[in-house]
């Protein structure tokens, strides 16, 4: 898939929802098309992806057919998007898929899979404690697994890094075995697409 195959989808999806045809949240992505569509060359087809409530980008690019996409996005599932058959899985709690995934990375080591887990996360997610501890005990247990911290500098409309009086965050310019961070600037809002719509 495209960078422009991407950017058209969710401008599509920032119409439906504008006009009123989408009776739920939204998370929309814009500006990571190039980094997300680099990262995702060494994503298997058998590795599995879990994400938040900002997934449209990840499900398209791990293979789930765009119809398929936009009608769960048109009945509402924007925000908790699972598509196991794909490998995808994500969730609307903050934190939420952490230790789901770090579940899913301990399974396939035991099975002695060849198989990975990449789990991308927001960058206020990355500095709750259930972060912090996933990503320790990943590390410690040597777990198959690769956390992506997905910088926009906002949780929601605060600023992440006053919240926490912290100029660089925890894991701001990782790039190792366990841990890619990387910054885009968001066009949409957090939620939504700009135009206020009464559910
Ligand atoms: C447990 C929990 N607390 C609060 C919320 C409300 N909430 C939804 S997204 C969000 C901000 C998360 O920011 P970040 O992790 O940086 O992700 P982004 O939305 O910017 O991609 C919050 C507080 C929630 N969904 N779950």
């Amino acid at each position: 898939m495209k960078k422009t195959d991407l950017i058209k989808f969710e401008n599509d999806i920032a119409t439906a929802f504008n006009s009123g045809r989408i009776r739920a949240p939204v998370h929309l992505y814009s500006g990571n098309e190039t980094v997300l569509i680099k990262f995702f060359k060494k994503i298997k087809k058998n590795d599995w992806v879990f994400c938040s409530w900002r997934s449209h980008y990840q499900c398209l690019l791990k293979g789930v057919p765009p119809k398929i996409l936009k009608k769960e996005i048109l009945e509402g599932k924007s925000i908790s998007l699972c598509f196991p058959e794909y490998k995808i899985y994500s969730s609307a709690i903050v934190g939420g898929v952490l230790p789901i995934a770090v579940g899913m990375a301990l399974s396939l080591k035991r099975k002695k899979s060849r198989n990975k887990v990449y789990c991308f996360m927001g960058e206020m997610t990355s500095e709750t404690g259930i972060a912090h501890e996933t990503i320790k005990y990943s590390r410690n247990k040597k777990l198959p697994i690769h956390f992506i911290v997905e910088d926009n500098r906002k949780s929601v409309c605060t600023d992440t890094r006053k919240t926490w009086s912290q100029r660089k965050l925890t894991y701001e310019k990782s790039s190792d075995k366990y841990v890619t961070y990387y910054k885009y600037n968001l066009k949409y809002p957090h939620a939504g697409a700009g135009k206020r719509v009464q559910f």
